[in-house]
């Protein structure tokens, strides 16, 4: 409660339903995403609900770098600092391989790796400089960052999720040596009913129904309770990762 939380992608999906559950929990919470229009509509409704904490939009093209500090300069004049990091915001590009282009990967390391790790650093500078040493940087993986996919459009996303594991499990052993009780944790969901597959699975909106058809897909509601499950531990419990998939999902 009273904390500073940033969500990275909270203008749609599982990052607008992650700020807005942390703002009924109390926490001043800045989202960002390039589509800021998108985070004010939401600020408003949590506004009108009453929840007790707020949301403060900011555009942020997380694929930039001074854009990422410059959000992180204005946090600190505004708010002091960040509490809490949620690195949500991510995108897939179907692009095999064999076939793919450089620019979509490259797009793809920009955010889902590159955002996510100045944020992480950014977050923790943050946070020491305050001598806060119960903050949180929880990062949205995927189950695609723990096998192999069957599908070779996803194969460089995965690529990058695989890597969210990798630096989540790093960052906790950095955490763990730099001698603060600041937590790290992953939450890997399978499918879950966002615009994601809509808008990154090239603009195919019959392969993307599809996706979200076949089974009974969780909710970004589900990812955001997960995220309140996490932040609510006992300070003495650090939680690696979090992988959840809908019932009916197999691979
Ligand atoms: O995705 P979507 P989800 N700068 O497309 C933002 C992972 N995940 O909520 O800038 C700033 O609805 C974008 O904002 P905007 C997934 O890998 C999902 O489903 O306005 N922001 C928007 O807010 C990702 O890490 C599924 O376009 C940028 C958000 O990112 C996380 O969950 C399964 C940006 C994307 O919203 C959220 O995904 C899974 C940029 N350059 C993992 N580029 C799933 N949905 O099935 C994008 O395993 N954003």
């Amino acid at each position: 409660k009273g904390r500073v939380a940033l969500v990275t992608g909270a203008s749609v999906g599982i990052g607008a339903a992650v700020a807005r559950a942390l703002v009924q929990h109390g926490m001043r919470v800045v989202g960002c995403a390039r589509s800021v229009d998108k985070i004010e509509k939401l600020a408003a409704e949590c506004q009108s609900a009453g929840y007790s904490g707020t949301l403060i939009p900011y555009k942020c093209d997380l694929s930039n770098e001074e854009d990422i500090l410059s959000m992180f300069s204005a946090i600190k004049t505004l708010h002091q600092g960040v509490d809490v990091c949620i690195n949500n915001a991510g995108l897939a590009h179907s692009e095999p391989l064999l076939s793919g282009k450089t620019e979509s990967w490259r797009n793809m390391i920009d955010v889902n790796v590159l955002a996510l790790s100045i944020c992480t650093r950014e977050a923790y500078k943050s946070m020491k400089e305050r001598n806060v040493d119960d903050g949180h940087i929880i990062n949205i993986n995927s189950m695609g960052g723990h096998r192999v996919v069957p599908s070779a459009d996803e194969h460089f996303y995965c690529a990058t999720k695989y890597a969210v594991t990798a630096l989540t499990e790093g960052l906790r052993q950095e955490l763990r040596e730099a001698k603060t009780h600041i937590r790290a944790t992953s939450i890997s969901p399978g499918i879950v009913e966002t615009e994601f597959a809509f808008r990154h699975h090239d603009s195919d909106p019959e392969k993307a129904a599809a996706v979200y058809e076949s089974i009974k897909c969780l909710k970004a509601e589900d990812i955001a309770s997960a995220v309140t499950y996490v932040l609510s531990a006992p300070p003495h419990v650090q939680i690696g990762d979090v992988q959840m998939r809908p019932v009916e999902q197999v691979s």
